[in-house]
């Protein structure tokens, strides 16, 4: 099945919150930002007399909590008093027209009591700053002693936009019964409680509706909430529709991004066996905790990527910084930990002389291996993959050597990356999906889930779980908007879980609707068997089509609605021990990358990348791949060119498109991918989840275009990324 947004999108008739016509008498909302990083506001007034200015809306107006901290409650959604980062919201501006609030807000005084600011993780560490508890993760015992081969280093990766096309945005309602919020969020029922909160009332005086979003990759988990409780909060002052959408330069400067990490590792190995690593994390969270804390939980789970290493030992450090909070993005921390041991794994390489990809191969995981935090693997195609890897790896080494031997200027070099992602949130309470599907008199069918459709193709593929239940054809069914009155309490759609939680809850209404018809079709004809198929039921010796079907229950007052949960089996986690079973199961895969470095320029090229990807019982192949590609495409932007850079003073330097680089259909590699994977009784339709985990591929980017340079010549350049073709041309003249 094709994605069933394509037609839409290409046509430009996908509807996103900008796009809704707006009532007569909405008003506009702008934020006011704080435009330094850290101090104390003492002075905020708008004197101006523009005609179109409404309100201008400040911390004391609140009349619930100013308080939208999910984790720690350690985030005002207004400044009251204290300063954390350059772009926080200190007021709101609200006015009859997007152009006047745009006027107004220029014209608006604020005085501050500035302090220095501090940007740096290790800065923050060193102060005190630390959110939250340090993690620790171990298991065995390290004895340095009975290594032959040792290394230590120092990792530091930097940080990432999301740049979602959607920037972020709110339409606030006030109706009879409460407010109607339409928010580009990947969790309406955490807007919907967040607004409570801010407002002083009850979450069911609060319908939240999500048609669509123009991308989120984790942006707007979290960070959707406070746009839409600002929204809100207008309103309630107002008592008129608010509209509040943050422009492309807005949403940069003000919403937090990918966490950058500094770390330390020891790591060492016996013969070609890893036998003790020991790192450190500290994470650079930005002002506030937002879900920081659960990021760097995942760095520790995914710390040792694909391999085994029975004495281990991580420690984890959050540290608050003036930067905007920053938030979940694909992958989730999970890739800062990989790179680490990468690099880890590279450094060893070189010092032993052993290629990296021995090492990798010595270490990899095999079905039955356990990780440090006490998971137990299996279903793991990891050894497959890799196996077919190896065959690929013959021929990019035969290229190389080639073109090497032959090329003075330009030096070509591979990098082979296993991955191994745990699927579920780690935080257990989290996984669960529910969905509501109701079949109208006339045979058709409207499908209400918690998921949100994003780009990524939930839709498309919940559809095809409710068709092959149902056997009808997908032009009988309606994908419902996911809406908090229709779909309550939901967790976000993140995690890479969204189409298996809410996947399983629409079979779960499917089910208890299927045993509704057959106990009709029993009752009244004596069936025996029934089967669902080709917009038929099947029974006995007779058929009747699937419309005949239902108006028939209709007829018979059978119940034709019917609400589905699903929550994850068998999962747990004992932060106490930091030991459990947090993940349904891993996705898995092995890349290869080839990168050609000019020695001259320092600019490098993509060639190719092979990936071999475990995605259980395919479902969908079209989904997939674009996933996979989308996914690829962002790790090697965030690898290689996505240079996020802030000064001293907090001020985010990469402000706009002109001065951050992301990948474009050039700089990708030529991407072939095979799809491996057995049936998977834990995912949808036996498929696995895709969503985050080949954004991890692109780490095999950074080592390759290093080990073309290595090619090159020695070179003793810091593990620090991107690896912008700067940072090469030091590396290759230092
Ligand atoms: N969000 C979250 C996530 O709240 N918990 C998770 O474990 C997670 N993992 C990946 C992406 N988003
Ligand atoms: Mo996410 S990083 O919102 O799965």
């Amino acid at each position: 099945m094709k994605n069933i947004d394509s037609i839409s999108h290409v046509s430009g008739k996908s509807v996103y919150v900008d796009d809704i016509p707006v009532l007569d008498n909405t008003l506009y909302a702008l934020i006011v930002p704080a435009t330094i990083a850290h101090g104390v506001l003492k002075k905020i007034e708008y004197t101006g007399d523009h005609s179109d200015f409404v309100r201008m809306i400040t911390a004391s107006d609140i009349p619930g909590e100013n308080q939208i901290g999910s984790i720690i409650p350690d985030e005002e959604l207004l400044s009251s008093q204290d300063i954390h980062f350059m772009g926080q919201a200190i007021a709101i501006i609200v006015a009859k027209s997007l152009n006047s609030a745009y006027m107004i807000r220029d014209e608006v005084h604020v005085e501050y009591d500035e302090y220095k600011a501090i940007t740096d993780p290790r800065v923050a560490f060193n102060s005190g700053n630390i959110i939250g508890e340090s993690r620790k993760f171990q298991c065995g015992d390290i004895v340095w002693a009975d290594c032959d081969t040792i290394v230590s280093d120092r990792v530091d990766m930097g940080g990432q936009e999301h740049l979602y096309l959607e920037t972020h945005g709110s339409y606030v309602i006030p109706t009879e019964r409460g407010y109607k919020v339409i928010s580009s969020t990947q969790s309406p029922s955490s807007v919907q409680k967040m607004i409570a909160r801010v407002l002083g009332i009850s979450m069911h005086l609060v319908e939240v509706d999500v048609n669509r979003l123009g991308g989120g990759f984790g942006g707007k988990e979290d960070q959707a909430t406070p746009i839409a409780c600002m929204a809100a909060l207008a309103v309630n002052i107002t008592d008129r529709p608010v509209k509040l959408i943050l422009d492309r330069i807005d949403d940069l400067k003000m919403t937090g991004k990918r966490h950058p990490y500094s770390a330390d590792y020891k790591i060492g190995m016996k013969s070609n066996k890893i036998i003790a690593y020991d790192v450190i994390f500290y994470q650079n969270a930005g002002a506030s905790a937002d879900l920081s804390p659960a990021v760097l939980e995942r760095t520790l789970f995914h710390a040792t990527n694909s391999y085994y290493i029975p004495n281990f030992k991580a420690t984890a450090y959050s540290c608050r910084t003036n930067l905007p909070p920053n938030t979940a993005f694909r992958g989730f921390g999970g890739p800062q930990g990989m790179f680490v041991i990468e690099a880890a794994i590279d450094k060893l390489a070189e010092k032993s002389g052993i290629p990296a990809y021995v090492l990798q191969e010595a270490n990899l995981m095999k079905n039955g291996d356990k990780f440090p935090y006490g998971q137990i693997t299996d279903n793991l195609m990891l050894t497959d993959a890799w196996s077919k890897i190896k065959t690929i790896k013959n021929v990019y080494e035969e290229e190389i050597e080639q073109f090497n031997h032959n090329n003075k200027y330009f030096s070509k070099g591979m990098a082979i990356m296993p991955i191994t992602f745990g699927i579920s949130f780690t935080n257990t309470m989290m996984n669960q999906g529910s969905a509501l599907v109701n079949i109208y008199q006339d045979g058709s069918i409207g499908l209400s889930t918690g998921a949100v459709e994003m780009g990524q193709g939930v839709n498309t593929r919940i559809l095809q779980a409710l068709i092959s239940s149902f056997g009808v054809s997908a032009d009988r069914v309606k994908m419902e908007t996911t809406n908090t009155t229709r779909a309550i309490n939901t967790s976000p759609s993140a995690a890479s879980s969204t189409h298996d939680l809410n996947g399983w809850a629409t079979l779960d209404a499917c089910n208890q609707l299927i045993r509704r018809l057959e106990k009709l079709l029993i009752d009244e004809y004596q069936a025996g068997s029934v089967e669902f198929i080709n917009n038929r039921v099947i029974f006995n010796d007779r058929s009747l089509s699937w419309d005949e079907l239902i108006q028939f229950a209709f007829t018979k007052r059978v119940d034709l609605a019917a609400h589905g949960y699903y929550c994850t089996p068998d999962i747990y986690f004992d932060k106490e021990k930091e030991k459990g079973h947090p993940f349904a199961y891993y996705t898995t895969g092995v890349a290869i990358q080839m990168a050609t470095v000019d020695i001259i320029r320092g600019t490098y090229k993509l060639d190719k990348i092979d990936i071999i990807h475990d995605s259980g019982r395919v479902m969908n192949s079209n989904l997939d791949r674009g996933q996979i590609e989308g996914a690829l495409a962002q790790g090697l932007g965030w690898m290689l060119l996505e240079d996020l850079q802030y000064d001293d003073n907090g001020r985010l330097l990469s402000n706009a498109l002109s001065t951050y680089k992301i990948p474009d259909i050039n700089f990708m590699p030529d991407i072939k991918i095979e799809f491996i994977g057995a049936n998977n009784p834990l995912g949808l339709m036996g498929s696995k989840s895709i969503g985050e985990p080949p954004l991890m591929y692109g780490i095999a980017g950074y080592f390759a275009v290093r080990n073309a340079m290595r090619n090159h010549k020695n070179i003793d350049m810091a593990y620090k990324t991107p690896l912008t073709p700067e940072r090469i041309l030091m590396g290759l003249f230092s």
